[in-house]
Order: structure tokens, then sequence, then C-alpha cells
């Protein structure tokens, strides 16, 4: 492959800076945390009066409730306030693991229930390899119908690491079990805190069980490290059964699940929802939510297996409280033009602006400047979303302001509109440095931590893009050995699958000792990485980083990112052969950066000039020849016509604006038109031209060319209809006067010089590019 390497730099303020600052912040093996359903439903007492409208038939009733444990009566609790009677624990071959009671000093528990004496806790061993398997076993439960468990947990935070807890629940005495929850499913944030844990226990209904706690091993199988287990308390179990449910209050987005309480075994459901996402669902138990204020109806009708229905609807059931909206704009593209750092857009091709707002507006106002054919102008508009077409370069403003009952809330996105150039996903204010993991290497780069490749990912273009490649800026490339000299370090273009690195499209490759890297200790050198060819791609995608020796005495290669922020994460990481999120895995708080990974795109635009020109070329049933001007930045291949009557007879010249010269034959029929389609393409993306041939005893000829403008220009012949009388005038870009006419007028503008002339007819002002 070829290689072709280029030498860029960039200033790094904060490089050298912030070690000190770096190092005070730990690293752990930290997620985000799952969001909990709880209060989904909020009970208000005493119950409003409703009135229920049912309708039953035989032994079929239907009813409903939502999950929440307001909604819920309690059959069986344990709060260990009074012991553990009734369980049973059993001890591994060490019986090192110990379950005892104990209050929680740094979170009790009372601040959940203000009763509360003493918790369950359960402790591991302090030396790895005295770790085991211990469990506690509840004595029988009757399980109602409808039935949950909940429970609450508080974690030390190595959990998952040495240790994990599980819950299962068996009716025979655990000959056989089903798991019920695990630790190890948790990928949130290992905060200090109590969680509230619930399972359906739908299926024991009318059984009788025990649920049991097992505390195992984590993931982590290195035992030679020693180290403490981990601990975790647990309070607050409850087996609990639904109940018809009276009132549900809910913030506009939270999730509701319905529980179906129907009897006589209904086997089909029809939920109506009015107001809520879905508005109907024939599950059993559906979860919707709602997006305005208001109170809204629920129905549920159920059905048996003979036939006979019933129905019942409670008017008015959910209350839904809105919010103030937070303004939040969805641009065409989020990734940034490097030398701005502002989203990058494609000039001259439509694109597409969408609300992202949060708490459900219910009104949008966006201001949006660079689209219009005055640069002067902004364009607005009321709807939830905006197709605009920058008329304009370089960089402009979009502006959103969203408002419900509630509030108002403004955003606005920087835009750079660009055909080409670097791009990344680092945010003004950023800072570049490489982070230090305490002692086990460097991050992003060599080290002893099973981090093997690092992701930058970007989000769906605009338009169409050709990769070129990546500039990587590498910080370090200390190397002693021949090996890890030689080692290649790859920059690969992936496809994205499920949010994550998919098939790898193109890769390029540098030996260590080849990268650059600065003599200026307060810049960093890019090392490009160029691609076997140009990668067309049209929708999210990554660029790998792989091939990084390990961390050793001899060897330590590693690159830039942004200093750790609290939002906008881009950076990927393949940990132990899985790839994962920096921002999971790092610290809440400041966990999201982003790779000094800088991949080199051209958009994909082909457009008439000047842009409102039609698409469509009108000619008469004569033959004859059609002029069209086109810009294409990346040049065009041979144009393809789906009809012989038509010909493109013109040379593509090599430039980015060229004329078309069409070629059409006489119309063989007296009385139909016919159409045909020319076909450009430029390797990324097509532009098609309809060519719309009138009969031979049709009207319509060249000069009468259609155009939805009232100024319009074809081969150099400036077209002008206007009421009579209207003062037509040419201006050179530079303001002179070159032309005048009056009303509608036909002015030939080949003799002139090149360039961007401005044409006014009466108010109306346009510019052409002849
Ligand atoms: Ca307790």
């Amino acid at each position: 492959m070829q290689m072709h390497k280029k030498l860029l730099t960039l200033i790094l303020p904060g490089l050298l800076a912030t070690p000190a600052a770096l190092a005070q912040m730990p690293v752990q093996r930290v997620a985000k945390t799952r969001p909990m359903k709880n209060s989904l439903c909020e009970k208000i007492t005493p119950p409003q009066k409703l009135r229920i409208l049912e309708q039953s038939n035989g032994s079929l009733t239907a009813d409903f409730s939502c999950r929440d444990a307001a909604n819920e009566t309690v059959f069986w609790s344990e709060n260990f306030d009074n012991g553990m009677d009734g369980w049973t624990e059993t001890k591994g071959e060490t019986q090192e693991v110990t379950w005892t009671l104990k209050q929680n000093d740094a979170l009790p528990f009372s601040a959940i229930d203000p009763e509360d004496k003493q918790s369950l806790f359960v402790d591991g061993p302090y030396q790895m390899y005295k770790r085991e398997i211990s469990s506690l076993t509840s004595p029988q439960i009757s399980i109602p119908d409808n039935a949950m468990l909940r429970l609450w947990m508080c974690f030390s935070l190595n959990f998952n690491d040495e240790c994990a807890l599980e819950i299962s629940i068996s009716t025979d005495g655990f000959e056989t079990s089903e798991r019920l929850y695990t630790t190890l499913d948790e990928t949130g944030e290992k905060q200090n805190q109590w969680r509230a844990i619930a399972a359906s226990l739908e299926q024991y209904a009318g059984q009788t069980a025990q649920i049991r706690f097992t505390y195992t091993y984590g993931k982590k199988e290195n035992f030679q490290t020693g180290g403490y287990m981990g601990s975790f308390y647990i309070d607050g179990i409850t087996v609990s059964g639904s109940q018809p449910v009276t009132e549900i209050n809910v913030m506009t987005g939270e999730e509701i699940e319905f529980v179906d309480l129907s009897k006589g075994d209904p086997v089909e459901w029809l939920w109506t929802m009015p107001g809520a996402v879905p508005e109907t669902s024939t599950e059993k138990n559906p979860t919707v939510y709602y997006t305005r204020d208001g109170k809204y109806d629920v129905t549920l009708r159920v059905k048996d297996a003979a036939g006979n229905e019933a129905e019942v609807t409670k008017p008015g059931l959910v209350n839904v409280t809105g919010t103030e909206p937070v303004a939040r704009i969805t641009p065409p593209a989020t990734f940034r033009y490097a030398s701005t750092r502002r989203h990058m857009v494609a000039p001259m091709a439509k694109v597409t602006f969408t609300d992202g707002s949060d708490g459900f507006p219910t009104a949008w106002d966006w201001d949006i400047t660079g689209v219009c054919e005055d640069n002067n102008d902004h364009l607005t508009a009321n709807t939830e979303s905006v197709d605009v077409n920058y008329w304009w370069q370089h960089d402009w403003d979009a502006t959103l302001t969203v408002s419900n009952q509630h509030g108002t809330s403004t955003a606005t996105a920087p835009m750079s509109a660009e055909y080409y150039g670097p791009v990344c996903n680092l945010l003004p204010g950023d800072n570049l440095t490489t982070f230090a993991l305490d002692g086990r290497g460097t991050f992003p780069g060599s080290n002893s931590m099973g981090i093997t490749a690092y992701a930058e990912k970007f989000s769906k273009p605009s338009v169409p893009i050709m990769v070129a490649g990546a500039t990587v800026y590498f910080t370090k490339n200390t190397t002693v050995e021949l090996i890890d000299q030689i080692a290649d370090i790859g920059v690969h273009l992936y496809t994205c699958e499920n949010g994550k690195p998919g098939k790898k499209i193109d890769s390029s490759w540098w030996r260590t000792f080849e990268l650059e890297i600065s003599a200026d200790p307060t810049t960093v050198a890019g090392t490009d990485f160029q691609f076997t060819t140009p990668k067309v791609v049209n929708d999210e995608f990554f660029i790998v980083v792989d091939g990084i020796p390990d961390i050793t005495n001899e060897a330590d290669v590693a690159f830039a990112m942004a200093s750790f922020r609290g939002s906008d994460g881009t950076a990927w990481m393949l940990k132990n052969g899985e790839w994962i999120e920096v921002s999971s895995y790092f610290p809440a708080g400041a966990n999201h950066t982003s790779y000094a990974i800088f991949p080199y795109i051209t958009h994909s635009v082909m457009s008439p000039v000047p842009l409102t020109t039609p698409s469509t070329i009108e000619v008469s049933g004569s033959k004859g020849t059609a002029e069209y001007q086109f810009f294409s930045i990346m040049g065009y291949q041979t144009p393809v016509c789906d009809s012989d009557w038509c010909r493109v007879i013109s040379e593509p010249n090599g430039l980015t604006l060229d004329t078309l010269v069409i070629e059409y034959d006489e119309n063989p029929s007296e009385t139909a038109d016919r159409t045909a389609h020319i076909t450009l393409t430029d390797g990324a993306s097509e532009y098609v031209i309809t060519m719309h041939q009138d009969s031979r005893q049709g009207g319509v000829g060249v000069a009468e060319a259609a155009s939805d403008s009232s100024i319009s220009m074809h081969g150099g012949i400036l077209t002008v209809n206007a009421a009579e009388g209207t003062p037509v005038a040419v201006y050179t870009a530079a303001g002179t006067q070159v032309a005048a006419a009056s009303g509608t007028a036909v002015i030939d503008l080949r003799g002139m010089a090149a360039g961007l002339y401005i044409v006014r007819a009466g108010d109306t002002v346009r510019k052409v590019i002849l």
C-alpha cells in the first residue's frame, strides 16, 4: 500500500500543565447507574372519587394495576431488625464468608426506613485465595398473584471484580432454581448507595417458594494479587401482589407498566390508552409513557378462550405533569471541523436539523444563518425538524428555542459549512492530555489492564462522505526492544453495528519508531495514516487504533485525548476482548472524553448552479441541445442516461464547476411527451437530472425553459421574467454594473469574465455564476 506521511502539529496548552491534577483522579472500574423504575406510579391517599366503568361477562372480569410498590399489597416481608430467624446459612469450606446483622454506618438504611435498626451484612474474606461461595436461604414464602420481590442492596465499590451477589428462587428446596438477579448485570456507576432491586415472581403465583442470596465470585480472574473481596448490605425485602389502581401520577416521559389483574383466565388483551406512547397494546402488561400534561383514561378489554369479553375503563386515571423543556439541537452531523471545532456540514446540499430537546416541547422556533441566498438573512421555521441548504461556506449558527406550558429554553449549535477537511470530536474547550493509569500504563496507550484497542465514534455525516485516512496525535513512542520498535500500529476504518465497532473497512499502519513525536513538549505531532483508497461512509463510523505494545520497562507508546469531562463521550476501548464505552469505565462525573483522532473527510456535494436551478430540464419536441451548469467537489464519472433520445455530449472538464451539454433528438410523437433521466455520480452519491421533452405539437421551447425563479442562467444566457417596466441590472461581485434591461429580458453574458454576478430585477436579487 502507498504510505504517505505528513507532519501536523497542534498546540497543546494543557498537555504538560496537568499531570498532577490527573494523578488525583483514581482509576476504578466504575459504570453508569441503571435507571431504577422507582416511584413510577404514586398512589394518592385518600383515593379520588373514581367512576370505573366495568363490564363483565360470566366469570371474566377485567381489571388492572400498574407496577409499583405504591399499588401493591405486601404479603411477606423481612427487615432483619429482629434477627435472622428462619433463614438458613450455607458456608463454604473455608467459612470465610460471613452473614451477620449490623447497621451500615456510612449509609444507614434508616434513610429509607426511619424505623430501621440493622441490616443483613454479607462480608467476604480479606485474602483472595480464601474466597468461597456461600448462601443464605429464606423460610418458605406463599407467592400471591402478580407478585413482585422487592429489596434494597448497598454494594462495596469492588463488587463484580472479586465478588458478586445473586438472588435465586426455588419451589423444591433448591433441587432446581431460577436466578432472579445478579449484580453482574449491573453495568452502571459503582456509587456507594442503596439500590432498589425488583424481580417479577408472576410465574410462581399460588406456589410456596424460598428466596436465596448467594455470595459468589466476580469477574476478576487474577487471584494472585490478593486483596479484599467486598461486601453487601441487604434490607427491606418484600413479596407483594398488585392491587387495583385508582390514580397514577407521573411526569412526562416517565414509564408506567400496566399490570393485568383480570379474573377468569383471559387469553387476549386490548389496552386503549389515549395520549400514551403507544396508544394501544395487545400485550398482557404493556409499558407506556406520556408526553403532554393532562388526565388520561385507560381502558382494558379482555377475552377468554371461550370468546367471552369484559372491559374496564378508568376515566382520568393517569395524571401527567410536564416539566420545563431543555432545548437541544441534533445537528446534521455532530463531528466537528478540526480547525473551528464547530459541527461540520456540507455546503450546497440538503441537510437536516432535528429537535433533540428534553421535556417534550410543544413549540419550536428555529433561526439558522448561512442557509439563505443572501448571507445576511436568517432562515426561520416552526417545525420540529428543518431541512436547509448552506449557500455559504464557513462559520454559522443554528439556534432553536423550544417551549411548552412550563417554560422556554434556547440552544445554539455552532456550525461550519465546509467541503472537506480533518474532523474530530474535540469540543472547543478541550485540552489534550494522556492519562496516567496508576502505574499500570497510560490511557490511551501502552497498559497492563487488558486494553488492546481504542475506537473513536463519529456521527453519521450530513451527506455521504469519502474518508481518506486519519491523523492520530501520538505523545510517546518509547521503545527499546527491536520487537517493540517494529510493532505495527494500525489505524482502521470500521462500520458501526449496534453502536459498537462492526466490520473493518480499510487499514493503514506505521511501525512504532516511525510515529511522529513532537520535539517541542508544548505541542503534539500528528501521524497521518492513509487508507488504500478513500472509502464512502454514510452512517456512524469508528476509527480504531490498535497494535500498541503492552506497558513494560522498555515499551511505552501513547497518544492524546481530551481531558475527562462530564458529557459528550465518543471514546471506546477494547478491554479483555470486549468493546466498552470509556465513559462507562472511569468514575462518573468526569468520565467522558474523545481521542485525538482526526479522520480526513470530503463531503459528496453535487449541485446545480445556481442552487435554485430545477433538476428538470424542459425541452421542445424539436431536436436540440441544452446546457446545465453543475458543481461537484469530487468531480463526476461519465453520466448515464436511461433513454437513447438524449445524451451528454460534453466531457468532464476536470474542474469542480462544469457545464453539461445535453443533446436530444426530435420527439417522433406529435402528441406524447417523454421523460429521460441522466444520472451523475461522484462515487459516493448520485444526482439525477430529468429531461422532459414535449411532443412536436407541444408549445414549450428552450427559450421558455421552466424555472421556479424569475431569474435563471443557463450556459451564459441570463433569462429574466419580470413585469413590464421592471428595471433589470447585472453587477459584478465588486458592484460594477455591466448590463441593464427592463421587464422580461434575455441577456447574453457569454462575453463576460467568469465569476460571480449579481442580478437585480426590481426587488428580486440573485447571484449567478458565470
Ligand atoms: Ca433493617
